[in-house]
């Protein structure tokens, strides 16, 4: 006989039978694998003793910096920069917060998933630094423990750029296939968010709490200066996303604003005798100290936590140049950090991409016009052709 919602079971409630199958609906909850979520970045030495391994496995990434001899060019020139980096470092506390910030943003992303998506639960967060540990070798075993089946490879740079998320993800696919060679976890990749609408808010929220410190007279005449890090020219020129990319947070941004305020986009950090694209941070101060600008609101645009070129290079270098050209008005937004309106939007990032199914975007599979680096290739065609 057959029954239905309507006829319920008589005494099925609370009877010993229906205690048995709910508890052993939770025990098999309970001990579903994790989707995991891998939260990826750039890493930061967290003491001035790691700043030396953290230059050289920055030098040795061949996708970023492809040298000849690049192992033996990669310790000179690690060993040669450590003094200076170090230094720069002591200034903001002995190391990078970027750690610090990470691990905050995972569990807080975490907690948010288990409750937006109970159909992909439970969810745990891993972190996979590019330049420090936890590297992706040491995060790929930790899944391998939990008995990951299901893993989202989840960039932190907004932007795409083949020298950030690109090498990352050619670091994980590398990882994979001597790690994972039956391909017992399947993958699919969040690779980049320029214009999501919760990222665009904290940015929009962060300037707004900026500007209401400037007195209220001089205050729609601040000038935004958005401000990414530099690519060399020649990255740009074989046709990098990056700079596009940025430029799209920044137009989204200014309009969630009503373009309340003058702004430009400028480009941070190079170094090295090769061009890059500008124009930088020195040159505008001194160009808008020129023209008489005394109020200049940095906005850092493509990280999405403090680090060094926030804390030391705007806040200090920078500072300080703004000082002796008379620029008195010279302020920093906060990073986005461990704002929970851009943990939300982390979440409701990951949780449409679940519930899409697909592997990569439309985007990741289409290489740089002018790529050389047949790993981006083999990358690439391995993300796309996961079978979830
Ligand atoms: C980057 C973000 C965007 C060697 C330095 C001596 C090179 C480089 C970058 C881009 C970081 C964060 C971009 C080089 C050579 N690049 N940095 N490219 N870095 N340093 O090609 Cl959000
Ligand atoms: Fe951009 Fe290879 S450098 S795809």
């Amino acid at each position: 006989m057959f029954r239905n919602a309507a006829t319920p079971c008589r005494g099925a409630i609370g009877s010993p039978a229906m205690h048995f199958r709910r508890r052993l609906a939770t025990v098999a909850q309970s001990t579903k694998p994790p989707t995991a979520v891998v939260l990826m970045n750039l890493g930061g030495p967290k003491d001035l003793d790691s700043v030396h391994s953290f230059l050289h496995n920055l030098f040795s990434d061949g996708d970023l910096i492809p040298i000849p001899f690049q192992s033996y060019a990669a310790k000179f020139i690690a060993k040669r920069r450590t003094p200076k980096i170090q230094e720069q470092y002591a200034q903001i506390g002995g190391g990078s917060p970027i750690h610090m910030w990470t691990e905050r943003q995972a569990k807080m992303l975490e907690e948010r998933l288990d409750k937006a998506s109970p159909a992909t639960a439970p969810h745990k967060s891993y972190v996979a630094f590019r330049y420090t540990a936890p590297m992706t070798e040491e995060t790929i075993h930790a899944m391998q423990r939990d008995g990951v089946q299901r893993a989202v490879a989840l960039t932190l740079y907004p932007q795409y750029s083949c020298s950030t998320t690109g090498s990352s993800l050619n670091e994980l696919w590398r990882n994979l296939k001597d790690l994972d060679p039956d391909q017992k976890i399947k993958w699919s990749v969040v690779d980049r968010f320029p214009t999501h609408p919760g990222l665009v808010e904290t940015f929009a929220r962060h300037i707004e709490k900026s500007l209401a410190t400037y007195p209220e007279s001089e205050r729609k005449d601040v000038v935004l200066l958005f401000s990414a890090h530099s690519l060399p020219m020649d990255v740009v020129n074989r046709g990098d996303p990056y700079p596009q990319e940025v430029a799209a947070t920044v137009q989204a941004v200014m309009e969630r604003l009503g373009h309340s305020n003058p702004y430009r986009l400028i480009w941070q950090s190079q170094v090295g005798p090769k061009p890059w694209l500008g124009p930088k941070p020195d040159a505008v101060l001194e160009g808008y100290a020129k023209l008489g600008r005394k109020n200049l609101l940095m906005v850092p645009i493509a990280f999405v936590s403090d680090h060094i070129e926030t804390l030391f290079e705007v806040d200090v270098e920078y500072g300080h140049l703004a000082k002796e050209k008379g620029i008195t008005g010279f302020k920093r937004v906060e990073s986005l950090n461990d704002d929970p309106i851009f943990i939300d939007a982390m979440a409701d990032i990951v949780q449409t991409h679940l519930a899409g199914n697909k592997p990569v975007s439309n985007q990741l599979p289409l290489r740089c016009p002018l790529c050389t680096n047949e790993k981006c290739g083999e990358q690439k065609e391995f993300f796309k052709g996961q079978r979830l």
